[in-house]
């Protein structure tokens, strides 16, 4: 039986129309890896899908004036198409408003609750008078105490910086409602006891290997700080409902229940879930940007742990930094950036792929241009890649038909130096290192094309040895059937072309080493031109 390997991609929230941000920070590099695992015969889960909770939801489907339940559905729409126009190979791309997930959550939290792990504080939180409600701190708007600045939140100040609580500003008001003062008024919520959580969450941080380090920094400088206990419940309306008396009209905090949607999602994709999530021996991988590092390494770990039900904890948490698009943060509000309902419209979807990988903010945030885009995608994808597949298939075309001319016996210095770059590149993969994948790959491109420029097949047929001719192109022909298989991961669409190529579907499954598995006189077709150049004005820059 092969190996488990279990792989998420975090929740969008659905609030916002996604772009290359998060296709970089998450849903790209699970793909590829789940791409790899499978091809490497491995028995993969790969789930992700909409976190459809939380205020942001709320507050967006006031703005924009709709019932949160259309709100939401609209978001989704956008989300889908992106998981479908860039091939994104997820088992499901589920949601967390199901009756699954509601009827999960309630299970985990009752047995939470039965361990003594839940307890109910009373607290002061911020009421709005006027609409009879308490509300989250993001709704409260007044002045910072610091800096002045009348448009301050309740839990930050972004003219200043400052971290605030809602009880530190000056004349609050609700943020829906400005006529609607504001005043702290006692509440009661749950908390999950975390801070009994700190030894064994410290011993299990401490056993995880193969995190980047801001993934590691990030969970020390909680458990540094010391744990406290949080609450995992809030006064709204949109959400999971809270299934304790006295507590029916609160909902479950988002984070108690969007990791969850992991497993409600996993439980919706496959009826063997738990030959993942309830095995030792799974590999679970888990994408994320890095502002959801401490909510995967801290909060859901924690829970996890604490149930003692041998529920899978993360193995390997592969956190991204930032892109930044044009030396800016990319943004809805100041229209910076590329949404991946236009990005189709510049060029097609592996050309995203490869260039936003070769890209990826892995170890610190990373500018990306289209200036960037337009050269990676000309040199490697069109130049490097298809380039090669084209000449060969139409020099051999013109001088031996449409079959694979008749090779020889392999070429030991190339297969040497294609196989150092070919462990190169596995290594990379199993690291989920992705900018150092894309190197390999585009170095085995670049070997690939020496050994063609070196060879000149077309110089001996112009001289005559056609039987030299044709070996040096059969090996080209191996060369292109390596493409398609170490070039799938990253770009599946072009991958599927160059395997089209051959008259027999060879598979695509990962090579341990480069081999010949085309036989002479295969047929083959000359395809149309796998990429096209990008030409990018530079004033749009
Ligand atoms: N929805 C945050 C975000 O969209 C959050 C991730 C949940 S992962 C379980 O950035
Ligand atoms: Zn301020």
């Amino acid at each position: 039986m092969s190996k488990k390997y279990l792989i998420t991609s975090a929740l969008p929230y659905v609030n916002n129309n996604l772009h290359i941000g998060h296709l970089i920070g998450c849903l790209l590099p699970s793909d590829v890896y789940a791409r790899f695992c499978r091809a490497m015969g491995r028995d993969v889960l790969y789930v992700g899908g909409s976190d459809e909770h939380g205020t942001t939801s709320e507050i967006g489907a006031q703005k924009e004036n709709m019932p949160v339940e259309d709100y939401v559905e609209k978001y989704r729409a956008n989300h889908l198409n992106a998981v479908r126009d860039f091939n994104l190979s997820f088992d499901l791309y589920g949601r967390t408003h199901t009756p699954q997930h509601e009827k999960l959550i309630h299970e985990l939290f009752n047995r939470l609750d039965s361990l003594g792990m839940i307890e109910e504080k009373v607290s002061k939180q911020p009421y709005s008078v006027d609409e009879k409600k308490f509300l989250a701190d993001r709704y409260v708007i007044g002045t910072c105490p610091h800096c002045g600045n009348e448009r301050a939140y309740g839990n930050e100040c972004e003219k200043c910086g400052a971290s605030l609580d809602p009880s530190d500003l000056i004349s609050p008001h609700s943020a829906i409602d400005p006529t609607s003062p504001v005043e702290m008024r006692e509440t009661k919520h749950l908390y999950f006891k975390l801070s009994a959580m700190q030894d064994k969450l410290r011993a299990w941080v401490n056993s995880r290997q193969g995190w980047p380090k801001t993934a590691v920094t990030i969970a020390n400088k909680w458990l540094d700080e010391g744990l406290r206990d949080n609450p995992i419940t809030r006064d709204l309306k949109w959400g999971i409902p809270v299934n304790k008396e006295g507590y029916e009209d609160k909902v479950f905090y988002v984070w108690f229940d969007a990791p969850w949607g992991y497993v409600s999602i996993s439980q919706i994709a496959n009826p063997d879930w738990a030959s993942w999530w309830k095995n030792p021996d799974c590999h679970y991988t888990q994408f994320m940007a890095k502002d959801n590092v401490s909510f995967h390494s801290v909060f859901f770990p924690a829970q996890e742990l604490a149930m003692d039900d041998n529920w899978k904890t993360v193995d390997v948490l592969k956190g991204q930094n930032f892109l930044n698009f044009n030396g800016a943060k990319i943004s809805k509000s100041t229209g910076n950036g590329i949404f991946l309902d236009q990005a189709l419209d510049i060029a097609p979807s592996d050309c995203w792929r490869y260039a936003l990988l070769a890209s990826a903010p892995e170890t610190d945030d990373t500018d990306f241009t289209l200036v960037r885009f337009a050269e990676i995608v000309n040199k490697d994808l069109n130049g490097l890649l298809g380039n090669f597949v084209s000449r060969v298939c139409k020099l051999s075309n013109k001088n031996f038909g449409d079959t694979v001319p008749s090779g020889a016996a392999m070429d030991e210095t190339l297969a040497h130096q294609v196989n150092e770059k070919l462990a190169e590149l596995t290594g990379a993969l199993e690291a989920c290192e992705f900018r150092k994948s894309i190197v390999a790959l585009r170095e085995i491109y670049g070997i690939a094309n020496e050994y063609m420029t070196a060879k000149e097949p077309w110089a001996l047929v112009k001289n005559g040895d056609m039987a030299g001719a044709a070996a040096v192109l059969n090996e080209c022909f191996q060369l292109i059937d390596l493409f398609a298989r170490i070039s799938a991961p990253f770009i599946p669409d072009a991958a599927a072309k160059i395997q089209n190529i051959f008259e027999i579907k060879h598979d695509l499954s990962w090579p341990t080493m480069y081999e010949h598995r085309i036989e002479a006189q295969e047929k083959f077709t000359v395809p149309e031109n796998l990429f096209s150049r990008i030409e990018i004005e530079l004033n749009k820059e």
